[in-house]
C-alpha cells in the first residue's frame, strides 16, 4: 500500500495534482483513494472528489495532525471498502510539522506502508519569499510557509507555466542553491506529463523514517493559524427565471471582488457550484473570468470555503454583503443552509514523534 502525503501552502495546487494523478492512474487500472482535509465541516475539496467519482474520505474540523484518529479511521475505511493501491492524503495548507505528527505515526503504526511526502509551493509566491519580498502575509504565516518547505522530502515548485522565462531560470537557480538536500520538481500540475514525473519521483523518493522532525515554535505556528480566519458556508440559490447557475457565478465574483477591494491577503477562496464546478482564488492568482457552465436551473447549492487574513466578523460581513447585493441585482432568493466561522485554534497534535 502506497500512501502519498501532500502538504504545501493554501492554493499551491495539491488538489489539482491529485486529481490529475488519479485520472492517469485509473486509466492504467491502478486503484486510487483520496483523503482530503480542512478546518471546517462543509469542504469544497471533498465535494470535488465526490463529483469526480474518485473514492475519497474527508477529515473535517482541523488538520490530520490534530485529528490523527479520524485520519486513521478514514484511511482504514477507504482501504476496506475500495481496496486502493495508492492513497493520496492532502493536508490543510496552513499546517506544518507533518513529519512528526503524521508521517512518523503512520510509519510506526503501519510499518508495511510505503510513504512519500511532497510539499507544494506556488512558484510565484515562492519566488517572492526567496527574494525576501514576502510582505503579503503576517510574519507568523510566513513562518509556517518556511517550515513546510524545511521538512519536505520532495518540494514541488508548482504552476511554473505561469512564470516568465527569466523567473523560471531565477527560481531554479535559487532553489538549487537553498535546498540541495531535497528532491526538487518544477511542475505544471495541469499537465499529465508533469504529473507522470511527479508520480515517478514519489515512488523513487520514499519517506525515510530516520528523517528529522522539525524544530518548531508552536506559539508562532498557532499565531499564524489564527491570523487566517476560516468561513465555510452552504448556500441555496433559487431563481424563478431559472438563472440560478449564472446567479451563483455572479455571487462568486462579488465575494472575490469585495475581498480583493479590501486588500485582505487570501490564503484560499474556494467555491463548489452545483456540486461539480470548482473555482479557486488566491491573492497571487488574478483570474481572467469566472467561467460558469450555465444551463437553466431554478435551484443550485453553492459551497464557500474561505481562508483569509482578516478578522472573522469582517470576513463574514463581506460574504453577507455580497449575498445581499447579488439578491438585489439578480432577483434570486438566497438562503444559508449552514455557516461555520472561526479563527483556528492552537494546534494540539494527537501524536508527536521526534
Ligand atoms: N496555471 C496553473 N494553475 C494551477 C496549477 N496547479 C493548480 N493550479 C490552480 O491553482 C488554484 C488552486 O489549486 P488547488 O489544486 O485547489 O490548490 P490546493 O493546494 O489544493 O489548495 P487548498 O486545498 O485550498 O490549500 C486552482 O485555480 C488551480 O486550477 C498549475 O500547475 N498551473
Ligand atoms: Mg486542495
Amino acid at each position: 500500500m502506497k500512501i502519498h502525503v501532500l502538504n504545501g501552502f493554501l492554493g499551491s495546487g495539491k488538489t489539482t495534482a491529485i486529481r490529475q494523478a488519479c485520472i492517469g492512474l485509473m486509466r492504467d487500472n491502478i486503484k486510487v483513494g483520496v483523503i482530503t482535509n480542512d478546518q471546517g465541516i462543509k469542504l469544497v475539496d471533498g465535494g470535488f472528489f465526490r463529483s469526480l467519482q474518485i473514492p475519497s474520505r474527508q477529515v473535517v474540523s482541523g488538520c490530520f495532525c490534530c485529528n490523527y484518529n479520524q485520519f486513521n479511521t478514514n484511511m482504514e475505511s477507504l482501504i476496506e471498502t475500495n481496496k486502493p493501491d495508492v492513497i493520496f492524503a492532502e493536508s490543510v495548507g496552513s499546517c506544518t510539522d507533518i513529519v512528526a505528527t503524521v508521517l512518523k505515526p503512520l510509519q510506526s503504526f503501519h510499518p508495511s506502508f510505503e510513504l512519500s511526502f511532497s510539499v507544494f509551493a506556488d512558484a510565484r509566491l515562492l519566488l517572492m519569499l526567496l527574494k525576501g519580498n514576502f510582505s503579503m502575509f503576517d510574519e507568523s504565516v510566513n513562518y509556517i510557509y518556511k517550515k513546510q518547505l524545511e521538512e519536505a522530502t520532495i518540494i514541488v515548485i508548482n504552476k511554473i507555466d505561469l512564470l516568465s522565462i527569466e523567473e523560471d531560470e531565477e527560481i531554479k537557480h535559487l532553489m538549487d542553491e537553498k535546498f540541495q538536500d531535497k528532491k526538487l520538481l518544477f511542475q505544471n500540475s495541469t499537465d499529465p506529463g508533469s504529473i507522470r514525473d511527479w508520480l515517478e519521483a514519489l515512488n523513487q523518493n520514499q519517506f525515510d523514517k530516520s528523517s528529522d522532525s522539525l524544530t518548531l515554535n508552536y506559539d508562532i505556528y498557532g499565531a499564524g493559524e489564527a491570523k487566517l480566519a476560516w468561513v465555510d458556508e452552504e448556500i441555496t440559490i433559487r431563481s424563478s427565471s431559472r438563472n440560478a447557475l449564472s446567479d451563483g457565478g455572479d455571487l462568486i465574483k462579488n465575494i472575490y471582488e469585495r475581498i480583493k477591494a479590501f486588500g485582505y491577503p487570501v490564503g484560499h477562496l474556494k467555491f463548489l457550484l452545483n456540486g461539480d464546478q470548482k473555482f479557486s482564488f488566491t491573492s497571487i492568482v488574478e483570474p481572467s473570468a469566472v467561467k460558469v457552465i450555465v444551463k437553466p436551473a431554478d435551484t443550485v447549492i453553492l459551497l464557500v470555503n474561505a481562508r483569509v487574513q482578516t478578522d472573522l466578523d469582517e470576513l463574514s460581513r463581506i460574504i453577507a454583503d455580497a449575498i445581499e447585493e447579488t439578491t438585489r441585482w439578480s432577483g434570486c432568493r438566497i438562503t444559508i443552509n449552514s455557516l461555520d466561522a472561526f479563527q483556528p485554534g492552537y494546534p494540539k497534535p494527537t501524536h508527536r514523534m521526534s
